[in-house]
């Protein structure tokens, strides 16, 4: 008999989320057969840009979210940047490279140590361990006290990370320091040695502890490689520039298209990406990214109707409440096809990582960026010239239509910008968790988290762990996909309308 579990507030992950799913017997086995994912906040940041200077834009984008704000400044001052012609001086390349550097190195150990690994094993009888569902812990005795002891130490690498940003970005999480045209933070050789002193920290707790973490949890938890796949289509913009023009990145732009081993369609030309050798050392092909073919839907969204518009011409306009729809994401898409983003996305796009899409997959891929981020880090502060430039004063035009394309944490990140009359006139963020944890679009195609959850086997329907470690391998932010809340007077906190209201 189906049974339907519905969790309310999904925690530990960034906001408010709702996850339902509905539970059968599959030949024999139990497994969720349904699910629907909904962000319960709604976001409104777009419309506080508009009438806004230009120049407003990176520090009102970093306060959409307090776990990956540098991402957020990276694509403002890169749509910036590129509104107003200005070439930015290469010490201002490493700088915003290593201020974002520390933020992916901070994220990724809170998000395995703090927000996955308590789904793995119980820890001491007391918050943050406890309440908790006490199914299928394999990870036991010495070896779970090892991994609590290391729970307790990611705590003070994360500070550690945050006060490496510091150094250049003044203070983290929002620093003031991204602006169009550069960073205004100062190269000093004190600066230099102290950031690499906690770039060496850092990096032996990568490799010593967070890399081993993952790979233990990996052998443990082997049948998680074939649970919570998803679509199987990755998507990925690319991040840390190499040079000015932005044509060589540590992580580059491009799709990996489930099941598709090469084809490069006629009318599929890239716009942002040239380089023909685009082979995936996957044995996959990674194909172009053409922004045209990106449209958010609504159909499921409480947005009011539209026919799937591009980001460049996105509307953020609330319909609550709305026939059929139970989410404040969009869902946005790709040729009308759902793609997952994040770290293993990038990493398969890059050609870095060979396995496959699944909850230990993600995990992997997470851990393996960090080390290449964090390995990066250390040839960008070598380039570093004291005493050299690190702004080149922009003009703002008077009218200008841009983007600025990144990657956060979490995955891709796009902002676009039109500016008249000297301010801004429309602003559009799409976030990572927006692809990710999307509701169904127009064609009822759900989003990846939804499409990874069908499928997943369940011991225990009253404790339904497995869906939890599934949501929690895309590490979803859903602060950064919506905000803002007018609850209804007298409502309850876990009240939440049914989804099928
Ligand atoms: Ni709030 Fe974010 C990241 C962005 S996820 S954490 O990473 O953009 O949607």
């Amino acid at each position: 008999m189906k049974f339907v579990a519905s969790i309310d507030p999904v925690t530990r992950l960034e906001g408010h989320m709702k996850v339902e799913v509905t539970i059968d017997t599959v030949r024999g086995r139990q497994q969720v057969v349904d699910a629907k994912a909904a962000g319960t906040l709604f976001r409104g940041f777009e419309n506080i840009l508009v009438g806004r200077d230009p120049r407003d834009a990176q520090h009102i984008t970093e306060r959409i979210c307090g776990v990956c704000p540098i991402s957020h400044a990276m694509a403002a001052v890169l749509a910036l940047d590129s509104a107003c012609g200005v070439q930015i001086p290469t010490n201002a390349l490493w700088l915003r490279n290593l201020v974002m550097g520390a933020n992916f190195i901070d994220s990724h150990i809170l998000h395995f140590y703090l927000l996955a690994i308590p789904d793995y094993l119980d820890g001491p009888a007391k918050a943050p361990w406890m309440p908790t569902w006490g199914v299928d812990k394999r990870i036991t005795g010495a070896t779970a006290q090892t991994l609590i002891g290391h729970y307790v130490q990611a705590i003070a690498m994360r500070r550690k990370a945050h006060e490496m940003g510091a150094i250049f970005g003044g203070k983290l999480p929002h620093p003031p320091t991204y602006l169009a045209g550069g960073f205004t933070s100062e190269v000093t050789e004190e600066h230099i040695t102290k950031f690499l002193g906690y770039l060496a920290e850092l990096t032996s707790f990568i490799t010593d502890v967070y890399l081993p973490d993952v790979e233990l949890f990996g052998q443990v938890y082997k049948d998680y490689l074939n649970i919570g796949r998803g679509p199987g289509n990755l998507l990925a913009f690319g991040c840390f520039d190499l040079d000015i023009a932005g044509k060589s990145k540590l992580l580059r732009r491009g799709r990996v298209v489930a099941g598709a081993q090469s084809r490069r369609s006629s009318d599929d030309d890239d716009d942002d990406n040239d380089d023909d050798d685009n082979r995936v050392k996957s044995g996959s092909r990674t194909e172009p990214v053409n922004l045209s073919f990106i449209t958010e839907q609504v159909s499921h969204s409480w947005y009011q109707p539209s026919r799937g518009l591009n980001p460049a011409n996105g509307v953020t306009s609330a319909q609550y409440p709305k026939p059929n729809a139970y989410s404040w994401l969009k869902a946005p898409r790709y040729q009308a096809q759902p793609y997952e983003v994040g770290a293993l996305a990038r990493m398969k796009v890059n050609g870095d990582y060979t396995g496959g899409v699944s909850v230990v997959d993600r995990h992997r891929a997470r851990a393996q960026e960090t080390i290449k981020i964090a390995t990066a880090m250390a040839g960008w502060v070598a380039q570093l010239k004291p005493g050299e430039p690190v702004y080149a004063e922009p003009t703002i035009p008077a009218s200008a239509t841009s983007y600025g394309l990144t990657e956060a944490p979490r995955g891709a990140l796009g902002h676009w910008v039109r500016i008249n009359n000297g301010v801004i006139s429309h602003y559009q963020v799409l976030t990572p968790t927006c692809w990710n944890c999307s509701p169904r679009d127009d064609r009822r195609q759900p989003g990846p988290v939804e499409a990874a959850l069908i499928g997943t086997p369940i011991r225990d329907k009253n404790q339904p762990i497995e869906v939890l470690r599934v949501i929690h391998s895309f590490d979803p932010c859903l602060d950064c996909a919506v905000h803002v809340v007018q609850p209804k007077a007298g409502a309850k906190m876990f009240a939440v309308p049914s989804f099928r209201a």
